[in-house]
């Protein structure tokens, strides 16, 4: 059952966090803390919207994002859970997972010392189809601190009798001012898949890397902080992870972004993500009881020039 907006009032913080109701009716969490400021929707526990206070937005947002019930937002930071990419087993399942479709629950809403505020929303498992295809009883909660840093802590539990595996992304889209001039670094020497040559495993040669064309890299067994320097905006973003093993890079570039409705055509050029995550063989198996948290810290600093 949507959670209606006036149970929800209670969680509000006067002058900090309020809710409101969208014109196509998702509810999200309006957050002017002193030090940033934010949005979260229910549908997806979905981040749209991350600014520390004298900083451009660090999150890319589509201007053509659907926002209707139970299809993703492009852009923010989805919430990917308990598969990545396509199911394997089931073609009707929703690409990554059903987490970012559903509708999570408010578990608290805290306004800080330190100026900053802190949501925990959970999700548990529904009747859903999409969650059949997982299969499992789990609990996941999500704690999201906007303050200074935008900080995210993803934790799944078992609540079932039996093991499980499943995969995971924080699958931010970071506002560039142009992808085609931006450098990531922290990936080099890692081994990854080129999903845009048929998988094939490559190992990163390139201390600063530069995108080029279309690109969908799955970086394997890699714990290192990605730092985006972007010189154009005056500034880096830094991606720094802890229980996440796999750091996904992705832009569409022209053609593929061509073929997406919910983004306009030059939108390319001004996202690029850079995604915390478990996938493949850093999939994670969880015991009955056992829990798993994946976290990441995303901020801003100075850039560090060409
Ligand atoms: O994380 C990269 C990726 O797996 C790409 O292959 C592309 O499919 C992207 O996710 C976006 O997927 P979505 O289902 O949100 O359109």
């Amino acid at each position: 059952m949507p959670q209606q907006i006036d149970t929800l009032r209670k969680w509000e913080v006067p002058g900090i966090a309020k809710f409101e109701t969208g014109t196509s009716g998702l509810i999200s969490l309006t957050i002017t803390a002193p030090v940033a400021s934010g949005r979260i929707y229910l549908q997806g526990a979905h981040i749209t919207h991350f600014q520390p206070r004298g900083a451009a937005p660090v999150l890319f947002l589509s201007t053509k994002s659907h926002f209707s019930t139970g299809k993703a937002i492009r852009g923010g930071i989805p919430v990917i859970f308990p598969w990545f990419g396509a199911h394997c087993g089931n073609p009707t399942a929703p690409a990554h997972g059903f987490a970012r479709n559903r509708e999570w629950e408010i578990e608290a809403v805290d306004s800080l010392p330190s100026g900053a505020v802190t949501v925990s929303m959970i999700l548990r498992p529904d009747d859903a189809s999409q969650t059949q295809a997982f299969g499992h009883a789990f609990l996941l909660r999500y704690r999201v601190t906007f303050g200074e840093q935008l900080e995210l802590h993803l934790e799944t539990e078992n609540t079932g009798a039996a093991n499980f595996k499943f995969e995971e992304a924080l699958h931010t889209y970071l506002n560039v001012s142009d992808v085609r001039e931006v450098r990531v670094e922290g990936l080099s020497g890692a081994e990854y898949l080129d999903k845009t040559e048929g998988f094939r495993q490559k190992r990163e040669k390139s201390e600063r890397l530069q995108l080029t064309g279309e690109t969908d890299r799955v970086y394997l067994d890699t714990q290192s902080e990605c730092v985006v320097d972007d010189p154009a905006a005056e500034r880096t973003i830094s991606i720094a992870k802890r229980g996440s093993d796999t750091t996904v890079v992705w832009n569409p570039w022209k053609d593929k972004t061509a073929a997406l409705n919910d983004m306009e055509a030059d939108e390319w050029l001004r996202m690029l993500c850079i995604e915390t995550a478990n996938t493949g063989e850093n999939a994670v198996t969880l015991e009955p009881g056992q829990r798993h948290v994946m976290s990441a810290a995303i901020g801003v600093g100075p850039a560090r020039g060409r």
